[in-house]
């Protein structure tokens, strides 16, 4: 195309270039602001030992996380699993990258309007900074900061965008065609990318300063961890050597992971506190080293969570090591008329645990130990709720700071407002591990093929598991050894002449109070899903 056969532009009209130069423009202005307010976050956190929430891309993603619904938490954690907080991520920089490119777009054909709308996503950022837990006026300061250096780096490239004549990257051939403002396409291009990989590299420091900053567990590491009153240990009989199948306890490193922290909180155990509140004769609290001075217990408790899918793996089983919680309750003195424990975490995250769960007989442990390591940080560093029976959402609460004795009709837990039981007893669940499903299976010389896989209903026991292998009749599997009810158990079947070809299983487990699981399939949502897990696979 000539430019001699296009009008010239006027101020309403202007070359179709710099539209896309607009949108880089507004691109590298918001990735400058970005990159400027998460690198002065990850300084104010460590430096000024802010408690609170000052990078907006974590805030604006905890606030989207508190509002997610009951159906898009299922289908986040269906389809992305425990990479659902990358998806978030790359959602939220794919959405930013287009709210960006139209706000420069807009700004080249009218200022105001365009600046303008830079201010309302930079004032919703500071909104979203404001509204998280433990956060002040001066947590505002990063993103503030990013803003007003963003809005006049987005100002003075739309300057120079302003400056680019038409023709392009011909009219540096003319040197009679160069603009008089001296900005061309080329120079705009490079300006524009360059302050955008800026802004995307303080973003990435600012994630690599916040969590690399601060050393944890070293007061567990000099402390030690306590000595256990009761230890427990596991009978060779619970494990199997099957290949696939789930081993009896969990490694650290492969255990689920499920919470709504963006960033694993880095909480130091040495200024770490728990606080008993609420309904109790006297307030209590103690710090870590009075912690690990009472006397722990180890217990084996299988961990679930309300979202998991029937086959699902959002499950593990670990051995924990903890002071029980009812002695500290105890201390306390818990009023008659409290039936609910509101523990909260350092993120404000909070569940809803009934007080019977906290203060009979069985092992509801604040854990500091997870198979004989102080617990990960992933894992709720330094000390976090395991209560056996309960869904997570319920009990598990990581990186736990108070314990507010109080009653269901006056307080509820984080997820309750948002679609889910305030009570969560864990459903009696199986799942098949051997096969996975369209997997093929070998039959040994009898023709005998080995199915295998884990059974739970916590505190009550599993006392069967049946199989059922195309249309024939439910067969007993056979059940490995049961060192305690509060954790998962172990079975096998061998199917005996087992015919080559495809074939479908199916699993149900009965417990122990006779309870047999349900055909009917339930989804997650409110209250754990139900249903037989049923896999597809050959026989070769
Ligand atoms: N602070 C905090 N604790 C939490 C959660 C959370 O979001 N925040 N999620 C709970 C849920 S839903 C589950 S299933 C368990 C999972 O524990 P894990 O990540 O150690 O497996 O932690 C519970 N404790
Ligand atoms: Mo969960």
């Amino acid at each position: 195309m000539s430019v001699l056969t296009r009008p010239e532009p006027t101020s309403t009209q202007r070359p179709q270039g710099r539209g896309l130069l607009a949108a880089l423009a507004g691109i590298a202005a918001g990735a400058l602001t970005l990159g400027l307010a998460e690198v002065l976050a990850a300084v104010w956190t460590s430096w000024l030992g802010s408690a609170g929430t000052s990078s907006p891309l974590l805030a604006v993603g905890g606030a989207f996380v508190d509002r997610t619904p009951p159906w898009l938490k299922d289908w986040a954690i269906e389809t992305f699993g425990t990479a659902d907080k990358l998806a978030l991520g790359v959602g939220m920089a794919i959405t930013l990258t287009v709210v960006c490119a139209l706000i420069g777009v807009l700004a080249l054909r009218r200022r105001g309007p365009g600046i303008g709308a830079f201010a309302v996503v930079g004032l919703v950022g500071l909104a979203a900074v404001y509204s998280r837990p433990a956060t002040g006026l001066l947590d505002l300061v990063p993103t503030a900061l990013g803003v007003v250096v963003g809005g006049r780096v987005l100002l003075w490239l739309l300057d120079r965008v302003a400056g680019v004549r038409d023709g392009g990257p011909r009219s540096s051939h003319h040197p009679s065609a160069a603009p008089p403002s001296g900005s061309t396409r080329r120079s705009v291009l490079l300006l524009g990318g360059g302050l955008t990989g800026l802004g995307v590299l303080g973003v990435v420091a600012g994630q690599v300063l916040s969590t690399a900053g601060r050393a944890v567990q070293r007061t567990a590491e000099a402390l030690g961890l306590p000595t256990p009153t009761r230890t427990v240990s596991v009978p060779e009989g619970a494990t199997s050597d099957i290949t696939g199948h789930t081993p009896y306890l969990v490694d650290n490193e492969d255990f689920y992971r499920i919470d709504t922290a963006l960033r694993v909180p880095r909480v130091d155990a040495a200024g770490w506190t728990l606080r008993v509140t609420g309904l109790v004769d006297q307030e209590v609290e103690i710090t870590y080293a009075d912690l690990l001075a009472e006397e722990h217990v180890e217990a084996l408790v299988t961990l679930t969570c309300v979202s998991n899918q029937v086959g699902g793996d959002l499950v593990g089983n670990a051995r924990w090591l903890g002071w029980p919680v009812r002695e500290l309750l105890a201390r306390a003195g818990v009023q008659p008329e409290a039936d609910m424990v509101l523990s909260r975490s350092t993120d404000g995250w909070t569940a809803g645990t009934p007080i019977e769960a906290l203060t009979d007989d069985r092992d509801a442990l604040l854990a500091v130990a997870m198979n004989g390591e102080p617990l990960p940080a992933e894992h709720g560093y330094p000390v976090r709720l395991v209560v056996p029976g309960l869904y997570g959402y319920v009990s598990a609460t990581k990186w736990v700071t108070e314990l507010k004795v109080t009653r269901f009709d006056a307080d509820e837990g984080y997820w309750t407002p948002r679609g889910w039981s305030a009570r969560g007893p864990i459903k009696t669940a199986s799942r098949i591990d051997v096969p996975r499903s369209g997997g093929r299976l070998e039959p040994d010389a009898d023709g005998t093929v080995v199915l295998a896989g884990v059974a739970w209903a916590q505190h009550r026991g599993i006392e069967r598991v049946e199989v059922q292998v195309d249309d024939g009749d439910w067969q007993e599997a056979t059940l490995l050894e049961e060192p305690t009810v509060d954790a998962w158990r172990l079975w096998t079947y061998a199917w005996p002449e087992a015919t080559s070809g495809d074939h479908q299983v199916r699993v149900r487990a009965t417990d122990a109070d006779g309870q047999t699981q349900t055909e009917e399939s339930a989804a997650p949502a409110p209250n754990g899903a139900s249903g037989w897990h049923t896999v597809d696979f050959t026989v070769a």
